[in-house]
Parts: structure tokens; C-alpha cells; sequence
């Protein structure tokens, strides 16, 4: 009986031990709420690519020009070595994972047997007309699991529709659906808002064509001088502004308006619009091959770099394949170079070993919010967020070991998942600035103007928000690379 009695006692125990237990349970923090606009999924998804390749290539480069006048020959293509595996190849050694190619340029003239015009590879020798440049380049990057998006030029020298709105827009999209259906998956379209001063007048009936496709492909990426999914950065050096924001508004864009260049390159903070830049720029002079140009050196394809990439953009690199239809010994060099470097400078952050503080974490030690979180390899979806009320000078700091920390580059990331929010922050290297800007978004790189700083304690300061600011990453880089003031 007593036996039986404290079983019931020790199960009775048991069960109110559990349910003070349940009770005290820890409520999980919950995610603070974003600030709108917010990228949609495939614009998250591009962003993240970082470094993404242009291809031009057509008859300017047969006929040594940059904007062909539409009367050339098909005759003159004939790129006997045409290899799109090894593009690919360097595409891929070059850590890019989306790939454009020009299926059509100014000129007019079609990279594949476009069944609406004869102006293309099948009036052409190479292949006996039999060839599909479009087709090699998507088979190729599919062979290497690397994403394709195509440019088609609005502005279209050869083909006489052109001025006529209905004809010129029904060709227009024909060519659309053939491209977009049946080349398989396409990853971004490319609107070029270019046009001769002396071309004719003509409309294009844009939300026809962004619709159709929307209609074609899921997953794509609209990119024109406004959006929508993707801007133009307003400039073909590389560069985005200082102050970058992936937000504007729509209805203050529109295509082929010079007006708007600064617009397009800062954004707009109160914008109501996820719309990010992308920074197009090619290797070489020219955005065609020429015999007679050669690429960018080392030094200024870093500089691009610090300036797209570290400016909360997309570096949209363009690397032409010469007449043989094969990328340049040269340009080949020049991206295992450029690679290296980036791996050398990123791939060891020597903030890891740290500890970071911060003003205040929301949620407490167990929010699941705490500043540890940037030095995670998850650069968008954990992150640092501060105590709803920490709203004045909220900061993050990290602390080196007993060695201090030498560094050169400061990178921080905001989790931009929640909207994008940091409108000016600055950084300390014990307590003196050493840097300072004004947006972060994704990504935004500082390379130090005073070169290798020293130090036990670095710490950024944020200093105006839209909203709590939600840092996902941040990085302390040596670039060897980096010499400035002779140093
Ligand atoms: C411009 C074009 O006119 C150039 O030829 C090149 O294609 C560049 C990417 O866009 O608007």
C-alpha cells in the first residue's frame, strides 16, 4: 500500500514538475517586422549572385563596331572555333553563375534561326547556316549548372518593321516567345534603352512585352533602365553611387531618359518600389571585340568591384569572344586574376575569432538575435537586430584577441530580406572613425583611405535608420591590392 502510494506521490510530483516546467517556457523572440518595400524571391536570389557575365557578339564583331548600321552582310559571321564551353568554363572560374548573352543587338541580326526574319546564323556560312549560337550558349551553361539570361535590343537597324508600332511590336514579341519558350529556363531579360539620335519613331509597348514574359518564365528577372524587376545603375563604368538604395519609385522611371541617370544610380529612400541597380561594364574598351583593345588591368577591375559589388550592387561584367568565337587568352588571364583576388582579399574574415558586443540585442541572450550572429556564413536570414527601443546610436563592435586586428576593408551586410534600412553609419577603430557612409543594403565594402589600420576594438555606429537597423554579416578583409598614398 505505501509502495503504491508513492508511485502515485512520484508520478503526481512528476507531473506538476513538467507543467511548472511548460509553464516558464521560454516564448520564442519573434522577427521584428520589415520595413516595405521588400525584394521579391528571384530578386533575393539575384542579388546574391554578386558577379554575373555579359557575351556581346554578332556581326560587330566581324566588322570591328559597336553599333552595327544594320546593313551588314550575314556573310562576315563566321567564327569557325566557336566554343561556348570554354565561356562557360570561364564564366565559371570567374565564380559567376548567371550568364547574357546578346541574341540580337542594334544591328539586328539574330544569334539563332529566328523563323521571322533571315537576317541571322542560318544566312550566314558558319555552319552551313545550320548553327544556333543561342543553343550552344544555353547547353553549355547548362552542362556547368550555370543560369543564362538573353538581351534582345529594342532598337533594331536592319529590320524594316521598325517604325511601324504594331508591325515592329509583333515581330518584337514573336521573337520573345521564340526565345522564351523554347530555350528552357531564362534567368534575366535584358531591355537595352538605347536609340540612335536619327533612328524612327516608335513605341514600344513595354507591358505587353513584360507581361508576356512573366507569362514564359517564372523565375526571370526583368532588367530595363526601369525595372521592373532590375535598373539600370544609370552609368557604363561600374559604378554605383555612394549612397545606393535598391528602393524608388517606378513612375519616376522610364526608358532611354537621360534625365534620370542620378536617380537611377542612388535610388530613392522613400521609393515604393523594390527595383536594385545592376552595374553593366565591360573588360575592354568596347563592349565588342576589337583586335585592337585589350582588358582592364587588375587595379581597375577592383575598383569596379569595391564600387558595384561593395555599393549594394550587381558588377554585370561583360567579356566579348573575339572573331574565332572563343574569349581572349588575355581576358582569361585578367578573370583568374581578378578571381584570385577576390579570394584572396574575402575569403578569410579576420573578424572570426572575435568576440562582438553590441548596444543592446532584441530578445535578450536568448532572442536568437544576438550580435554573433554576423560573423555567421548565412548573410541574409540571421542577423543582429537591437531592443525595439535601442533606436538613438545602436551599435556593433567587435573585439580582437590579445594580437589586435589588421585590417584594410570593412564589410558589413544588412538583412536585407527585411527591407533595406541604414541611412548613414560610421566606423571606429578604437574610437577614432575611420570610415564612414551613408547606405548598406545587401553588401557595402570600405576600403580604408588611410590603408592598414591596427587596432583592439572596431565598432559601427548607426547612426540614422529607416527602421531598427538588422545587420546579417560583417567582415574585417586585408587586401594586399590596396596601396593607397603609396603606402
Ligand atoms: C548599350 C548599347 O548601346 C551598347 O552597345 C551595349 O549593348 C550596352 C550594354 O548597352 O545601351
Amino acid at each position: 500500500m505505501f509502495k503504491q502510494w508513492c508511485t502515485l506521490c512520484k508520478s503526481t510530483l512528476f507531473l506538476l514538475f513538467n507543467f511548472a516546467i511548460s509553464s516558464l517556457a521560454i516564448v520564442p523572440t519573434t522577427p521584428p517586422l520589415p520595413i516595405l518595400p521588400l525584394p521579391a524571391f528571384s530578386q533575393l536570389k539575384w542579388q546574391q549572385r554578386e558577379i554575373i557575365m555579359f557575351f556581346h557578339f554578332g556581326v560587330n564583331t566581324f566588322s570591328n563596331s559597336e553599333w552595327g548600321t544594320g546593313k551588314e552582310n550575314p556573310a562576315i559571321f563566321n567564327p569557325v572555333g566557336l566554343d561556348a564551353n570554354q565561356w562557360v568554363n570561364t564564366a565559371v572560374e570567374a565564380g559567376v553563375s548567371l550568364m547574357i548573352l546578346t541574341a540580337k543587338h542594334h544591328d539586328g541580326f539574330c544569334l539563332w534561326p529566328s523563323k521571322y526574319t533571315n537576317h541571322s546564323v542560318k544566312s550566314s556560312p558558319w555552319k552551313n547556316g545550320e548553327g544556333d549560337v543561342v543553343q550552344e550558349f544555353v547547353n553549355a551553361a547548362k552542362a556547368r549548372g550555370v543560369d543564362v539570361g538573353i538581351y534582345l535590343s529594342p532598337w533594331d537597324r536592319h529590320d524594316k518593321r521598325y517604325g511601324n508600332d504594331l508591325q515592329y511590336n509583333e515581330y518584337y514579341l514573336a521573337q520573345l516567345q521564340e526565345l522564351l519558350n523554347h530555350y528552357g529556363g531564362v534567368r534575366e531579360i535584358w531591355f537595352d534603352g538605347a536609340k540612335g539620335t536619327n533612328a524612327p519613331n516608335i513605341s514600344y509597348y513595354f507591358s505587353d512585352w513584360f507581361y508576356m514574359v512573366k507569362e514564359l518564365q517564372s523565375s526571370i528577372n526583368i532588367f530595363s533602365d526601369a525595372g521592373p524587376d532590375v535598373r539600370w545603375v544609370g552609368n557604363e563604368k561600374g559604378f554605383a553611387g555612394s549612397t545606393c538604395w535598391s528602393t524608388v519609385n517606378r513612375t519616376s522611371l522610364s526608358i532611354g531618359n537621360a534625365s534620370i541617370e542620378n536617380l537611377l544610380n542612388t535610388g530613392d529612400p522613400r521609393g515604393t518600389d523594390w527595383v536594385p541597380p545592376e552595374c553593366d561594364v565591360s573588360i575592354r574598351p568596347g563592349w565588342f571585340w576589337h583586335k585592337s583593345e585589350s582588358p582592364k588591368n587588375l587595379s581597375q577591375l577592383l575598383e569596379i568591384y569595391y564600387n558595384s559589388v561593395g555599393r549594394n550592387c550587381l558588377l554585370l561584367l561583360n567579356v566579348p569572344p573575339n572573331t574565332t568565337g572563343l574569349i581572349s587568352d588575355t581576358d582569361v588571364h585578367r578573370l583568374k586574376e581578378f578571381r584570385s583576388a577576390i579570394d584572396t582579399i574575402f575569403s578569410t574574415n579576420l573578424a572570426e575569432k572575435s568576440i562582438v558586443k553590441a548596444s543592446s540585442q532584441r530578445g535578450g541572450k536568448v532572442g536568437g538575435f544576438g550580435p554573433e550572429n554576423v560573423l555567421d556564413s548565412d548573410h541574409i536570414w540571421t542577423y543582429w537586430a537591437p531592443r525595439d527601443v535601442d533606436v538613438k546610436d545602436p551599435w556593433i563592435e567587435i573585439r580582437g584577441t590579445s594580437e589586435g586586428l589588421r585590417f584594410n576593408v570593412v564589410r558589413i551586410q544588412e538583412a536585407i530580406g527585411l527591407g533595406q534600412r541604414i541611412k548613414r553609419h560610421e566606423i571606429y577603430v578604437d574610437g577614432k572613425m575611420v570610415a564612414n557612409g551613408t547606405t548598406v543594403g545587401y553588401k557595402r565594402l570600405h576600403r580604408l583611405d588611410v590603408g592598414i589600420v591596427h587596432g583592439q576594438v572596431v565598432r559601427i555606429r548607426i547612426r540614422e535608420s529607416k527602421a531598427l537597423p538588422l545587420i546579417s554579416s560583417i567582415g574585417l578583409h586585408l587586401d594586399p591590392f590596396w596601396q593607397p598614398n603609396g603606402q
